[in-house]
């Protein structure tokens, strides 16, 4: 197979500057020495390329649009094309990433005290501490309004009763950023660390997408923890939809990786694979197909990087990143389900990356807001009515 080549039908490059093109580079460079080759084990496996933790922190990738704390302080452009290369490897790779900085390293940096902001931020920037984000319960995804983990205040402590599902590095955490309504029925973010009694975690297994990457259960039974635990700068569900936005702008630009690898196997694969007496490149109903692909990329790539520049002028609002995530999640899972179609039985084995993009988008389309949970926040842009409820 020829080295990867990534699309740029609209030289996109042209629009990037130089620092973000060498940002870009370097992890697109790194991706092929140092993930490609070992994430099909891991896929098989089950099992989180740990060992990639110092390489990611040493490119400044954890908490990589932060300042100060020893963070990279990078445009969120530059945050954008590493989330795009990064998930070209895997959406797991990508998914330890986006959890580390956007879902617990933004928090503490925006909602935290200065000793909170000392206590972790440098060590999460160099992948000493890992971070969990824990605001999915069993009974409550799209609507995580109506969570039951409580936090009762105890003198100078709160008692943490509930549990959190399908948390992303749960099983590898240092701290679990926990979100949990208390007495008086307002969601506050909790710092939880591991080994606090009362705080187990149970990995999930048989998983057939995002198979390298962590996801557990979080439990709390009478945890007890320092009120100093508590993120003291924000309440209500704005805390964790804030860190979501960010999170969900990274998975705009990621789902394009994903998508640009796949193509880029499957025209290979269609202009060398003969059937017929022809490479199959050459059938009209596999051009219409690679078309298709090349467009929505294309669309896909433009739409990630417009909403960069608007994230970095401070323009971009909630909606406007529902949009990207939803669209670009959406047709780079088409687009991998296309590719796998395009390569046969072969597509089915993991001799070829297409089933394991395909397998880790399912998971993508789903958590971070599902596909139509955006659509739905895009039709209260435009009608007004929140459709998400039955009145
Ligand atoms: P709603 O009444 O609309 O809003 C409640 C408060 O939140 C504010 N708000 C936002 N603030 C910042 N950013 C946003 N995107 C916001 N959306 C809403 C809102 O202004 C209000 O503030 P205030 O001050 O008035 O209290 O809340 P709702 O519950 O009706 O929300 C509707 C809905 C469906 C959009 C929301 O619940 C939603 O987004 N659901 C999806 C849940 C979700 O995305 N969960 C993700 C869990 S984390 C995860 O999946 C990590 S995967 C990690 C990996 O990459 O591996
Ligand atoms: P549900 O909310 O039950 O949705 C099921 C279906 O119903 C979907 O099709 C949905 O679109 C639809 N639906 C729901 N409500 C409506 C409505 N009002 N109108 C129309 N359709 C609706 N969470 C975290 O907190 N932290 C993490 O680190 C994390 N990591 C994850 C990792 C993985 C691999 C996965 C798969 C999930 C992860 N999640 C995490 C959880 C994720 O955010 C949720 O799975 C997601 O929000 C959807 O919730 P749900 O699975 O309960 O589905």
């Amino acid at each position: 197979m020829k080295p990867f080549e990534a699309s740029d039908f609209y030289n996109i490059d042209s629009m990037l500057s130089p620092d973000e093109r060498m940002i870009r580079d370097t992890i697109r460079q790194y991706v092929s020495k140092e993930i490609i080759p070992i994430i099909e084990k891991h896929d098989r496996e089950g099992t989180f390329p740990k060992n990639l933790i110092p390489q990611l922190a040493e490119m400044g990738t954890l908490g990589a649009t932060l300042k100060g704390y020893e963070c990279a302080g990078l445009s969120y452009t530059s945050y954008g094309l590493i989330m795009q290369e990064l998930e070209r490897g895997d959406s797991g790779v990508r998914s330890f990433v986006s959890v580390q900085g956007a879902l617990c390293m933004f928090p503490i940096h925006a909602y935290g005290s200065e000793e909170q902001k000392n206590k972790y931020l440098p060590g999460m920037a160099k992948g000493k501490i890992i971070g969990c984000f824990g605001l999915t319960e069993p009974d409550f995804g799209s609507n995580p309004g109506g969570m039951i983990t409580r936090a009762r205040k105890d003198g100078n402590s709160y008692i943490l009763n509930g549990s959190k599902m399908w948390i992303t590095n749960g099983g590898v955490a240092d701290v679990a950023i926990v979100w949990a309504k208390t007495e008086d029925d307002v969601i506050r973010g909790f710092l939880v660390d591991k080994g606090t009694q009362g705080f187990t975690t149970k990995d999930v297994h048989g998983k057939f997408s995002l198979r390298a990457s962590v996801t557990s259960e979080l439990n709390f039974a009478d945890c007890k923890i320092p009120a100093s635990q508590l993120l003291p700068n924000v309440q209500g569900l704005k805390g964790p939809f804030g860190c979501l936005n960010n999170a969900r702008f990274g998975i705009a630009w990621g789902a394009l990786g994903s998508a640009m690898a796949c193509f880029h196997e499957a025209t290979e694969y269609a202009k060398s694979r003969i059937q017929f007496d022809k490479p199959i490149a050459s059938y009209q109903l596999v051009q219409a197909k690679l078309a298709y692909m090349l467009t929505e990329i294309t669309k896909g790539q433009l739409l990630a990087l417009q909403l960069g520049r608007m994230k970095d002028s401070g323009q971009c609002k909630a909606h406007h990143v529902s949009m990207a995530k939803m669209n670009n999640v959406s047709e780079a899972l088409k687009i991998t389900r296309m590719c796998r179609d395009i390569l046969g039985a072969n597509g089915i084995t993991d001799e070829y990356q297409v089933g394991r993009h395909m397998r880790n988008l399912e998971s993508v389309n789903t958590y971070e807001g599902t596909e139509d949970i955006h659509r739905l926040v895009l039709g209260e842009y435009v009608t007004g009515i929140p459709a998400y409820r039955v009145n």
